[in-house]
């Protein structure tokens, strides 16, 4: 048993449950409980609601100039820096992922605080010419109110803060309902908000379940926008439960990636590019290149060099420093991957390698990079989104073709293309039907640039300076300048 319990952060306090109820958060490396987070319900939410609509509508947040707003972020930025290396072993004692490879991704939060906090002030309307002289008409961006932020468990402060710093630099307040299985860090987070100066309510977090303490968020009608990541059945959920009350949702959901491989690449690149594409965080990663593509002639020495990497990948304890692939996240999600494995056998595909939980690693949740041939692009394991170690290698002969393939699947959120030819590098971009195309790299990402997923992987965008939109009103004024012709 843990000693160690967490509550809500509700109006700049820490507050127990309603109920008085804690749930236990486990170590996936483990297997064992390592805290215990506050069991938030409906009750708890509706308090973290009026808390934020009062920072709010109390006018503490929105009237506080917003180059002011915009310190704010950025000291919360600094704070975050140099607070990296707790914030990052609480990720990773949480979701099993490298300490390396988290201290990595929350080492780039800094640049989203400081970025955002830079556009805080810079949230402006327009003068517009109408028909009319004798009219003056001008827009305003006004913040929408309260944003409802429900984030997943991959990676807990980087998708918390793709949503809470445009939300904040554009003027709203906040409720975060992070993932249960990884409320530390965001939590931690909460802290550092305090520490940096924000006034109470501006930033609320209610952890617990998804149906006790996600639902209620979105139901709420103090919520003016939901702002969501995570499975694509959750988002359509949330979707439906929003859209029937009228309230904004932006939803980053689930990939199919795929990674195509032409001849004229430089093949050790791409090679790298596979195995960092698919492996890196066991797969558990919306934009995992789980479909390589690779042209005929160069199908067996890529893929040989794929295996040869992958087989070398050292599993271990994510605290590690020459770990290369932790546990996964969930016991649920070993399981999952196990049914997937399954199923691709039984669909006819061929194991190259891995295929099942290496030995040797305790309790904790581990499986093994595992690789797929013999499969094609219709079948489920390359259909559906497994989140886990497993790969799936496909073989193509066209540029035609290889587009054809990319883009039959329900998902659209990135693609990785290598080839050394420029101009089929910019066809391929304009052909793939992806939110996202990384030529001769992959995952590269940055509050500069925007993220929005095509077809069943999202709607609206994260990043980029449009995304302040998607957190303001736009309001037109129109002012008759001559009121005697009225
Ligand atoms: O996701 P959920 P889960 C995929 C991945 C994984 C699968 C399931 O394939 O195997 O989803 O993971 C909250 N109303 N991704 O179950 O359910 C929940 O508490 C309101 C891809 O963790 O989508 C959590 O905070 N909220 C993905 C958040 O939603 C609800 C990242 C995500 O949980 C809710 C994670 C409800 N009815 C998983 N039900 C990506 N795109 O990166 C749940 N939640």
């Amino acid at each position: 048993m843990t000693e160690q319990y967490y509550d809500h952060f509700i109006g700049g306090d820490w507050r127990p449950p309603a109920t008085g109820e804690y749930f236990d958060s486990f170590n996936p490396a483990t297997g064992r409980p390592w805290y215990r987070a506050a069991r938030g319900n409906h009750v708890d939410v509706a308090d973290a609601v009026v808390a934020a609509r009062n920072a709010f509508s109390d006018g503490i947040w929105p009237r506080l100039t917003p180059t002011k707003r915009g310190k704010l972020l950025r000291r919360l930025g600094d704070l975050i820096e140099e607070n990296a290396e707790e914030l990052a072993r609480k990720e990773s004692l949480d979701n099993g992922k490298l300490l390396r490879e988290m201290l990595g991704q929350v080492k780039t939060l800094p640049e989203y605080y400081h970025y955002f906090g830079g556009l805080a002030d810079k949230v402006n309307g327009e003068l517009l010419n109408t028909l009319d002289p004798a009219i003056l008409n001008y827009t305003r961006r006004e913040p929408l109110g309260v944003i409802g932020a429900i984030t997943p468990w991959n990676s807990p402060l980087l998708l918390t803060t793709t949503k809470v710093a445009p939300a904040l630099a554009a003027g709203n307040t906040v409720v975060v309902k992070p993932s249960e299985h990884t409320a530390a860090s965001v939590l931690a987070l909460a802290q550092l908000f305090d520490q940096a100066g924000f006034p109470p309510g501006v930033i609320n977090i209610v952890t617990g379940y998804g149906t006790e303490a996600g639902a209620p968020l979105v139901r709420n009608p103090g919520v003016a926008k939901i702002a969501f990541t995570g499975s694509t059945a959750t988002g359509r959920a949330i979707a439906r439960e929003a859209g029937s009350r009228l309230a904004g949702v932006a939803l980053e959901l689930g990939g199919k990636s795929p990674n195509i491989v032409f001849a004229d690449a430089d093949l050790d690149n791409a090679a790298t590019g596979i195995v960092a594409g698919i492996f890196a965080a066991g797969g558990q990663s919306c934009i995992a290149g789980s479909r390589v593509f690779l042209q005929d002639s160069i199908y067996d020495e890529v893929l040989a060099k794929v295996v040869d990497r992958a087989k070398s990948i050292r599993i271990g304890d994510p605290l590690e420093a020459t770990t290369e692939l932790g546990p996964l996240a969930l016991r649920e999600q070993v399981e999952k991957v196990e049914r997937y494995v399954e199923l691709g056998l039984r669909e006819g595909g061929d194991l190259l390698l891995g295929g099942a939980r290496p030995v040797g690693q305790g309790d904790g949740w581990f499986y093994q990079p595992t690789i797929f041939t013999g499969v094609e692009n219709t079948h489920t394991i390359c259909q559906e989104e497994i989140f886990g170690p497993v790969m799936a290698a496909l073989r193509f002969t066209t540029e035609d073709e290889v587009v054809r393939q990319a883009n039959d699947t329900e998902f659209g959120l990135a693609a990785g293309v290598w080839t050394s030819d420029l101009g089929r590098a910019h066809r391929m971009a304009e052909s793939l039907e992806c939110g996202t195309i990384w030529v001769n790299t992959y995952r590269a990402m940055s509050p500069l640039s925007p993220r929005a997923g095509f077809k069943q992987s999202g709607m609206g965008v994260e990043n980029g300076p449009s995304v302040l939109n998607e957190y303001c009103h736009p309001k037109s004024v129109w002012v008759n300048l001559d009121q005697g012709r009225m």
